[in-house]
């Protein structure tokens, strides 16, 4: 799957070319889930396939593209961080995947995450630690709920236990930080602490899209821009709240975050899911202006473009001049403004609708608001949609 038509087609330069690329890394024990982690949400793999998947042999790098585009590197079994072929800087998140259900060994894996992630925050104190705590479902309400408690406590408390100094040694100073300074590693431990996230997940529930929607809005550099736009959307619509998904992955990119809960994010992302189940219907209004199917769309779509239209045509014809080795084209680049948007309501109870509109061929956009207020002022709220529309795009074009 791709967002990018010339990953597909057009140049093999631009597919090796990765430094655009926001890196993550997935680490964790053998058999944690890493694999089916990324691959089910990434990747489309349907869960029921999840324990036929071999063992990781060697690093394996699933680009994906969605508001920006991604790289997750899977990792093997027996990995250790001097086989990483580049800088740890290359990364902006590192994923830890720990399996909840082995409480025998948990402790040993919590050990590795915390001297790795004290290894890499002294290297590059900017990138992002999560630790998923996952398949989840396997144990009882309550035994996870501890679980996932003892497993965030026991992190802390290894984090201040480190013994900071012995890394002084081991790397002659090198690292720029005094290690001998206990007031230093006080800070460098309330930072970890503050800093590393946790998302209890399951491959057989919503949670572990949840979990990377934290992931990926943690590594978006114009979350906060895309955050307000929505705002504003949301309340010049009257509207309860709003939501930005990856359409291929069900992830969601960005809300207006006003009233959220993670309890509403989970039941929007299962509304999408179930939606876009029937999504092979809905294909039929691209279909219906280029004849083409599936990636091919993309190829005529180009085509068309060449054609003048209008306020397009600065941007396009400055790519068109760089094309050789110009940077990774939007989704703007393929898009026919003229053509209708796949949309879709639902009265989920008398007084609230959900309303969806493919907002781009990658995202779309999800409203929860009042039915009296989609009844009444479902023209206006569209309306402000070109302009939510325009200013994500704004943000994406200068990125
Ligand atoms: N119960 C349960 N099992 C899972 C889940 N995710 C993965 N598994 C199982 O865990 C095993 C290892 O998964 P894999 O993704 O290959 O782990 P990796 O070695 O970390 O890449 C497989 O047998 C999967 O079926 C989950 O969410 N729940
Ligand atoms: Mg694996």
């Amino acid at each position: 799957m791709s967002r990018t038509p010339q990953n597909g087609e057009s140049s093999k330069s631009k597919r090796d070319d990765d430094s655009h690329r926001t890196k993550i890394l997935v680490l964790g024990w053998r058999k944690a889930g890493k694999t089916s982690c990324i691959k089910t949400v990434f990747q489309g793999v349907p869960t029921k396939e999840v324990p036929y998947f071999g063992v990781t042999q060697k690093i394996e790098k699933i680009n994906y593209d969605s508001i920006v585009p991604i790289q997750i590197w899977d990792t093997p079994s027996n990995f250790e961080l001097d086989q990483l072929e580049v800088p740890i800087n290359t990364f902006s998140t590192i994923v830890y995947v720990l399996d909840m259900q082995q409480d025998d060994s948990y402790h040993e894996s919590i050990l590795r995450f915390v001297h790795l992630m004290i290894r890499i925050h002294l290297i590059n104190s900017s990138i992002k630690f999560h630790m998923f705590i996952h398949k989840s479902e396997v144990l009882s309400e309550d035994y996870r709920g501890e679980n996932y408690a003892e497993i965030q406590r026991t992190t802390s408390e290894e984090i201040e236990d480190f013994p900071f100094k012995s890394l002084q040694q081991q790397q002659q100073g090198g690292i720029g930080i005094d290690l001998e300074d206990q007031q230093n590693i006080n800070l460098i431990i309330n930072n970890l602490i503050s800093d590393v996230r946790y998302s209890m997940t399951s491959v057989h529930d919503v949670t572990l899209r949840d979990a990377w929607s934290r992931v990926l809005q943690g590594s978006m550099e114009m979350l906060p821009a895309v955050e307000s736009l929505l705002l504003d959307f949301t309340s010049h619509s009257s509207a309860d709240n709003t939501f930005l998904f990856d359409i291929n992955s069900g992830v969601i990119l960005a809300t207006d975050n006003r009233h959220r809960t993670d309890d509403l994010s989970e039941q929007v992302t299962e509304y999408l899911s179930s939606f876009l189940a029937f999504r092979d219907l809905y294909k039929n209004i691209r279909k219906a202006k280029s004849p083409s199917n599936g990636d091919a769309n993309h190829e005529a779509d180009k085509a068309e473009d060449t054609n003048p239209d209008g306020e397009e045509n600065t941007e396009d014809d400055e790519e068109d001049e760089e094309d050789e080795d110009d940077g990774p084209r939007g989704w703007w680049d393929d898009e026919d403004p003229d053509e209708p948007w796949m949309t879709q309501s639902t009265r989920l109870m008398p007084n609230t609708t959900l309303a969806l509109w493919q907002f781009t061929p990658y995202l779309a956009l999800v409203v929860l608001l009042r039915t009296e207020t989609w009844q009444a002022r479902r023209g206006t709220i569209e309306y402000n949609l070109t302009f939510l529309r325009q200013g994500v795009r704004e943000i994406l074009s200068v990125v």
